[in-house]
């Protein structure tokens, strides 16, 4: 698929969005998001790719929203930006495969909200984080008073938010907000060593397992635990599950289907 921001590509099973507005820092501005839009509706109903890897060109992941083009909006357009934003971050955190943020630079407002919507994050040394919107007269619109507190607990949060500051990539890993921190050059590596990693798993398991996190954090824990016990038993009555324990007894590589 071809688009004017943002590059998709499609290799062994993994495919790359990257971000590609690097004279801006990657901003996102309401047509990044509908070409991400439709960039993840794609990825997500395509069979043959079994994990996303998303990375910025240039020296930033994401630098943020738009702010040139947010200043020129009045608050309705700017509601309607917001929810834009939100809808495509939900998108990218519940679509039916994993989703890796190879964050190799600025990841900033909206940029630290959509690695937040991936699945797990990781970061070159170079990278920055943070939510600076208070310095615009704003919040982070795309999820991120939301997915912020899930991720690093409601303090570490709000002294994110309220300060505006910047932290570095190993900070980042300090507090949660990062799986691993890796040298600038073995960024993408890693990032498809670990979708290689996922891949070689039984694909009901990990998908069972995504559907199961992400619908469990919005649940209170016994609702949890419940939704956990069905999510389980798609994976017991999968062929894959019946392959993976013979494989085990038999002392051989399991063969998945994803069936
Ligand atoms: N939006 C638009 N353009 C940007 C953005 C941005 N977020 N960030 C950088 N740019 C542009 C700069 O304007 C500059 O363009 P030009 O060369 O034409 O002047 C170019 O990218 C390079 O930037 P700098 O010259 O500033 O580079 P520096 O290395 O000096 O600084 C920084 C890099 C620190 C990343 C700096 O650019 C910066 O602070 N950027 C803004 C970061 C920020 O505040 N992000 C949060 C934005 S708000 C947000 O994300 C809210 C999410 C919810 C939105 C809801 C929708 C309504």
């Amino acid at each position: 698929m071809e688009f004017k921001n943002i590059l998709l590509e499609e290799k062994e099973g993994i495919a790359y969005v990257t971000l590609n507005r690097p004279k801006a820092l990657n901003a996102l501005n309401t047509e990044v998001l509908s070409e991400l839009d439709s960039a993840f509706r794609y990825i997500d109903k395509t069979e043959d790719i079994r994990t996303v890897i998303v990375t910025g060109s240039g020296r930033a992941f994401i630098a943020g929203a738009d702010i040139a083009q947010m200043s020129a909006l009045d608050g309705t357009e700017g509601r309607d930006m917001t929810i834009q934003g939100q809808k495509v971050m939900e998108l990218i955190e519940n679509i039916n495969k994993p989703v890796i943020a190879a964050v190799n630079g600025f990841a900033l407002g909206g940029g630290c909200e959509l690695a937040m919507a991936c699945d797990v994050r990781f970061a070159s040394e170079k990278a920055k984080f943070g939510q600076p919107e208070v310095n615009l007269g704003i919040i982070p619109g795309y999820g991120g008073t939301q997915r912020l507190p899930r991720l690093v607990g409601k303090g570490m949060a709000k002294y994110l938010i309220y300060s505006a500051e910047l932290i570095s990539a190993q900070e980042a890993k300090e507090i949660g907000l990062v799986q691993k921190v890796v040298p600038a050059e073995e960024l993408m590596a890693e990032a498809e060593k670990f979708a290689r990693t996922i891949m070689a798993k039984a694909p009901v398991a990990i998908k069972m397992a995504k559907v199961a996190i992400n619908n469990g954090m919005n649940l209170d824990l016994n609702s949890g635990v419940a939704y956990e016990a069905e999510a389980y038993t798609s994976t017991f009555v999968s062929s894959d599950r019946v392959e993976g324990m013979r494989a085990f007894v038999e002392k051989r590589e399991a063969q998945f289907k994803g069936k």
